[in-house]
């Protein structure tokens, strides 16, 4: 099956140097408001919507969310999983994705095992991720027993960056978490993009345009929003301010 998915992100990397991904998470909103924000967000700007979040447990709301957001934008869907209720066929591609500082081999690779089958069986096309969690960490740093880098250590980043990509990764997710009161430092960004070929992406934290540009001037290829448009307010002004800032 081709990389359909990975093609449009890589084209449009190539392109505009940096993307903007919208996060949504079917846990905080319903299906149907997680279709309306997708629709703005695409209106906006935005490259891709991924949807997910650290404490989705039920596969049905996370298939209902993704159809619906299928249903009403023309932009690729991607499984951001915490967990094996994530996957279904209705998106168009999942990050396929290890945590790789957790604690708990839960998240490095046994929850993987028992997915990898099904993602098999769904022919979902997989985009193979090293997931790192910094500073503050959130849910996701929780839930995951991740023992979160420091915000000022770049060169654990980078190692476990290097790891990845030595592993046949090609995307590396610096996430700082959701909500996190900083983003990732642009010393961090710089230091994993500086020695790591994977395609990168930052989130967690980032919420105006000023933030995304110093990510993207910083070298994060793909940033990620998901709390700036959770009220669902002016989510295309919000965006817009996003995204034509990254393509400056
Ligand atoms: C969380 O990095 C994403 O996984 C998005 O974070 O909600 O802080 O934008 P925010």
């Amino acid at each position: 099956m081709p990389n359909r998915v990975e093609q449009l992100i890589q084209d449009r990397i190539r392109a505009q140097g940096c993307i903007h991904m919208t996060l949504l998470d079917p846990e905080k909103k319903s299906g149907y408001d997680c279709a309306a924000i997708a629709k703005d967000a695409e209106a906006g700007g935005t490259t891709a919507i991924m949807v997910g979040g650290s404490t989705v447990a039920s596969g049905v709301e996370m298939e209902d969310a993704v159809k619906r957001i299928k249903a009403s934008v023309k932009l690729p869907v991607i499984i951001f999983p915490n967990n094996i209720a994530s996957i279904t066929g209705a998106a168009d591609a999942i990050w396929f994705m290890s945590l790789l500082n957790s604690a708990n081999t839960y998240y490095l690779i046994d929850s993987q095992a028992i997915g990898a089958p099904m993602v098999k069986k769904l022919g979902l096309e997989s985009m193979p991720m090293g997931y790192i969690i910094v500073g503050y960490g959130g849910a996701a740093g929780y839930v995951g027993q991740a023992r979160v880098v420091p915000y000022d250590r770049p060169e654990l980043a980078v190692a476990y960056a290097s790891a990845a990509e030595l592993l046949g990764m090609r995307y590396i997710y610096l996430e700082a978490g959701s909500g996190a009161p900083q983003p990732v430092y642009p010393q961090m960004i710089a230091a994993v993009r500086k020695y790591c070929k994977c395609t990168l992406v930052v989130g967690g934290g980032i919420r105006d345009a000023k933030a995304a540009l110093a990510a993207k001037t910083a070298g994060a290829q793909i940033v990620v929003t998901g709390t700036l448009v959770e009220d669902g307010d002016k989510v295309t002004e919000r965006i817009s301010e996003i995204t034509k800032a990254l393509k400056a």
